[in-house]
């Protein structure tokens, strides 16, 4: 392919898979991280942790899930077992498990039946670095995570989403580990191909890049395969942007096409925010749960952003959610709830009025009644691939009769799901019957899954 156009039309359509699909719609799940850290006060366990530290007397994985659902998320996924090689369900594979503990009853497995009980979707996280397993850094190690992997897949029904620690320190004697994650990948494809796999180089979903809900401006699933080599590559390479080697600074605006770059071809692979609700992974007595506004704040940047939230929740060492975050989520869920209570737009025609070429066009949309209008979501339709680059929003006046000049939002990508919020302090008071969305760049003609306004 030598022509820049047609690089383009083939980014157009890079598609996701079903399962990638049902993981944008999944899109707000919870963390819940728990091990001997949430006793011993540590973020990163050293491995040599006595068993008998793991006392949680009230631990009530119900609380959990209400809590979890309070907030509005879908899903939770638990560590099932973190750096310090503790295993919260009863596996044949090493004495370095709960049932050796205090609390002596498979932790998973009580979570996953609450998940199950409150409507929610369950999935793990096993860490690859694994500090007290003798067996880190030799080959036999990659064995007995297989083996671990094979009882959770197994075990507890239906799992949605499985995470993968990019972290990989070292074992005893400062032993490095090769993880082979193709093979780990391939058991969970076997035993439960509906789950997505989260790595930090994909197949399915990749890392946003920190931890802080940092989302780019631009927040492409249709990304090069050179950060994603796990994914399937759906085109020829291609010209890309962006210094890929540093995703942690979240800068570049990956996916982005410039004829200035080539990369071996792109992929499909959205973004996960993970982030935790308070400073640390772990329960720590001392910290306190970020603002509303902050929450609130992340779920636009990132649900309304093409990507998933995942919120970390830890239990404390009680075995229950801290009241503080109790509070705070059901906040967030009823603010959610609140601003994105009634869809002004249901029913209303999305009309294409204008094609100026492939990739500028101009759509309208008119409310029955003239609104006092707050965010305006946009979807694209991604089975036909991710293809806005750029866009422009103007309102009519409340009659929808007259298009006003000033642009009430500029956008870049759009994705799965764009949230424009539409700036309150400038525009506090303004009413409008119809909106004006124009497309000033796009890989191929636009093709919108839906368009509510709140
Ligand atoms: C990181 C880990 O090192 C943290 O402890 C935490 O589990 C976070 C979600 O991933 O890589």
């Amino acid at each position: 392919m030598s022509d820049f156009r047609d690089f383009v039309k083939a980014a157009a359509s890079v598609v996701p898979s079903k399962r990638q699909l049902d993981w944008f719609e999944t899109n707000f799940y919870a963390f819940v991280h728990i091990c001997p850290n949430t006793f011993t006060g540590l973020e990163w366990g050293l491995g040599n942790e006595d068993p008998a530290c793991f006392n949680p007397t009230e631990l009530d994985c119900d609380q959990w899930v209400e809590a979890i659902k309070s907030a509005g998320m879908k899903g939770a996924v638990i560590t099932a077992k973190h750096h310090d090689g503790f295993c919260l369900w009863d596996t044949k594979y090493t004495d370095h498990n709960i049932m050796n503990s205090p609390y002596g009853k498979d932790l998973v497995k009580e979570f996953a039946d609450a998940c199950r009980r409150g409507g929610i979707k369950f999935g793990f996280y096993l860490s690859p670095w694994d500090r007290n397993s003798k067996l880190y850094g030799t080959e036999a190690y990659n064995e007995y995570y297989r083996n671990q992997l094979i009882e959770l897949l197994t075990g507890y029904g239906e799992v949605f989403h499985v995470w993968f620690d990019g972290s990989c320190g070292e074992g005893p004697e400062g032993k490095k580990q090769e993880y082979t994650y193709r093979e780990y990948f391939d058991l969970i494809r076997k035993y439960q191909p509906n789950a997505t796999i989260f790595n930090d180089h994909g197949p399915d979903v990749r890392w946003c890049g920190n931890e802080s809900a940092s989302t780019r401006h631009a927040e492409w699933a249709v990304v090069p395969s050179e950060l994603c080599y796990y994914a399937e590559v759906q085109t020829p390479p291609s010209p890309i942007a962006g210094d890929l080697t540093h995703m942690e600074n979240c800068d570049p605006e990956i996916g982005t096409l410039t004829n200035s770059m080539y990369s071996k071809g792109l992929v499909f692979c959205g973004a996960e925010v993970d982030v935790s609700i308070r400073k640390g992974w772990f329960w720590h007595p001392e910290e306190e749960p970020h603002s509303l506004e902050k929450l609130f704040d992340m779920y636009l940047r990132t649900v309304g952003g093409n990507a998933c939230l995942n919120l970390n929740v830890p239990p404390d060492n009680r075995g229950l959610i801290d009241e503080r975050d109790v509070k705070r989520l059901k906040e967030l869920g009823d603010k959610i709830k609140a601003e994105f209570a009634h869809d002004h737009a249901e029913g209303c025609e999305i009309k294409r009025v204008e094609t100026r070429s492939e990739s500028q066009s101009v759509f309208e949309l008119e409310l029955p009644k003239a609104t006092h209008i707050r965010y305006i979501e946009l979807r694209e339709d991604l089975t036909k691939g991710q293809r806005i680059e750029d866009f422009r929003i103007h309102f009519y006046d409340e009659k929808g009769e007259k298009l006003q000049e000033y642009i009430v939002y500029y956008g870049t990508t759009v994705g799965n799901r764009k949230i424009c919020a539409i700036c309150r302090d400038m525009w506090d008071g303004l009413i409008s019957k119809k909106i004006r969305i124009t497309i000033t760049s796009a890989r191929d003609e636009v093709h919108f899954k839906s368009i509510r306004i709140f």
